[in-house]
């Protein structure tokens, strides 16, 4: 039993060598094409809509280090049986291992982007995995030595007949020693662990700051009014900072995009294609608006919400250097720099929103998470058809021509962020002191903007909240309702409506496929 489990770990050391080899070289080329992101990358789109949901829901932001940790545990499975096969025949073993890198390979290979310099990883760690597990055995093969030939097929039907394991065999001359196989285990979990760290720090080192110099912008937005956080505890920031801001996205590394050699192409149904450089483009007219984002994912009541000041060239601006046919096209099928593609509705650059080739968020570049150097911001629109993030290219289509990798998985081409409210505090399930208490959250209706939202404290008459200021249309408002809280348990609801006059719709729909809406209620315990 025991000589398996050390044969089991042999497999998984050599197979944690070789992939951290293997991310240590793609940290210095493809980082993104590293064995287990290229697995869990292609985990991720091949993941049905609901599944996907429900992670999402579940997990949340873990959902990432949740899907390689899976991802992990079957590698290192199989390399575990690897290693066992290899104690028989060590060619079959290191067939394995380079088997599980080549998996990985081909994964790689077939990402959107993909070049031949992205088997560099897998390659590397199918070398570096069959060269330690050979390394490994011929340096300290835990058990007796075995013969090549017919007589090792013979040595293992004894030992299945028998039922018992090789250590109550004979000891033979070549059978390590446990000081050798100690050093070997211990050298190789070393080895990994240097090799790890050597590519944690490239990939540190790689990714810089982007604390790049943006200029002043020639359309700048009045300062934002004092929010209500102040005199509010728990209740959102009025500006949410970068650091707080929700991050959605498929990328299981945050893409590396150096500003210098960065360009944005616009091509397709246009006059002329167009490249822009970073300077080009922020050399243009430059704007600055506050506009709350907001994921299609986002329950009602979730966190998948925020706000910030964004600096950017109107995208109309851009589309009318490269000339466009608005009685061609009718989406703008954006690219990031790994592939991925999200569509965005002609419509909306044409129709007088503020929709943003964004460079600046809170007075700062964009941060990696959020699409460093340049994405989409549109108003109005849920992120997946809207916020490409690490952008390199628009181009002008039609949806039948070309489908954006959420249209592949049937969420609709165009979805209005619908209208909604989120109670902040008291937090659900929470105790509460009687007396004098805040209740207080935001409200956000995209476009059309907040009039008023009120509360309802057990199934009572709704009551008008007060709200905070007003810092535009395209921007959330928060809210308060001072409740004099009496003891026992109570359910506190909230609900929103917007300047056309429209009230948050009690009916309830889950965010896939055009977002969720509903009534937030939560229940609190008072005394
Ligand atoms: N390149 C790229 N851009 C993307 C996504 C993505 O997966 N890849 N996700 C989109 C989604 S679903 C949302 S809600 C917003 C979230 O932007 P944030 O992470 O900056 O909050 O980015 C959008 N832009
Ligand atoms: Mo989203």
């Amino acid at each position: 039993m025991l000589i398996r489990l050390l044969q089991a770990l042999y497999g998984v050391l050599a197979t944690l060598v070789g992939m951290a080899a293997a991310h240590l070289v793609a940290a210095l080329t493809v980082p993104a094409a590293s064995p287990v992101l290229a697995v869990g990358s292609t985990v991720i789109d091949l993941t049905p809509t609901p599944v996907k949901e429900w992670a999402i829901r579940t997990f949340g932001t873990a959902d990432k280090p949740i899907l390689i940790g899976s991802v992990l545990v079957v590698v290192l499975i199989l390399a575990g049986i690897a290693g066992i096969v290899a104690a028989r025949r060590l060619t079959l073993g290191i067939t394995m291992i380079v088997g599980l890198a080549a998996i990985a390979g081909v994964l790689a290979l077939l990402r959107p982007s993909a070049g031949v310099l992205d088997l560099v990883p897998s390659a590397v760690a199918a070398l570096v995995g069959a060269l330690t597990l050979a390394g490994l055995y011929r340096f300290a093969d835990p058990a007796p030595a075995h013969a090549v030939g017919p007589s090792d097929a013979m040595a293992a039907r004894t030992e299945g007949d028998h039922g018992h394991d090789v250590d109550h065999a004979e000891p033979t001359t070549t059978s390590a020693s446990r000081r050798t196989v100690l050093i070997a285990t211990g050298g190789a979990t070393l080895a990994a662990a240097a090799i790890a760290g050597a590519g944690r720090w490239v990939t540190q080192v790689r990714l810089g700051g982007t604390d790049i110099a943006l200029p002043a912008a020639a359309d700048k937005a009045a300062a934002l009014p004092t929010g209500l956080e102040e005199r509010i505890p728990g209740i959102s920031a009025f500006r949410t900072p970068n650091d707080d801001f929700y991050r959605v996205d498929t990328a299981l590394t945050v893409p590396t995009i150096d500003v210098d050699s960065w360009s944005l192409t616009i091509d397709g149904d246009v006059d002329q294609e167009v490249e822009l450089s970073f300077d080009d483009l922020a050399g243009m007219r430059l704007v600055e608006r506050d506009i709350t984002l907001t994921c299609v994912s986002n329950d009602v009541g979730g966190p998948y919400i925020g706000a910030a000041r964004w600096l950017g060239v109107p995208l109309r601006d851009v589309l009318d250097q490269a000339g466009i046919d608005t009685t061609g096209a009718d989406q703008i099928l954006c690219t990031d720099v790994d592939g991925m593609t999200i569509s965005v509705p002609l419509k909306v650059a044409l129709d007088g929103r503020d929709a943003l080739i964004a460079i600046g968020m809170n007075g700062e570049a964009l941060p990696r998470e959020h699409g460093f150097p340049v994405r989409m911001v549109v108003p109005g629109l849920y992120g997946f058809v809207s916020a490409c993030k690490w952008m390199v290219k628009m181009t002008l289509t039609t949806y039948d021509e070309q489908e954006a990798y959420w249209t592949e998985r049937d969420w609709a081409i165009d979805a209005p962020i619908k209208l909604s409210s989120r109670i902040d505090t008291p937090k659900p399930l929470s105790n509460g002191d009687t007396g004098k208490t805040f209740i207080g959250g935001v409200a956000w209706a995209q476009g059309s903007g907040i009039k008023g939202v009120e509360v309802r404290i057990d199934g009572g008459p709704w009551q008008a909240a007060e709200l905070g200021p007003d810092a535009g249309d395209d921007y959330w408002r928060q809210w308060f309702y001072e409740w004099d809280a009496e003891p026992g348990q109570h359910f506190i609801a909230s609900r929103a409506t917007n300047k056309d006059g429209d009230v948050q719709t009690a009916v309830r729909a889950r965010p896939f496929p055009e977002g969720s809406s509903g009534i937030q209620e939560i229940a609190v315990n008072v005394g």
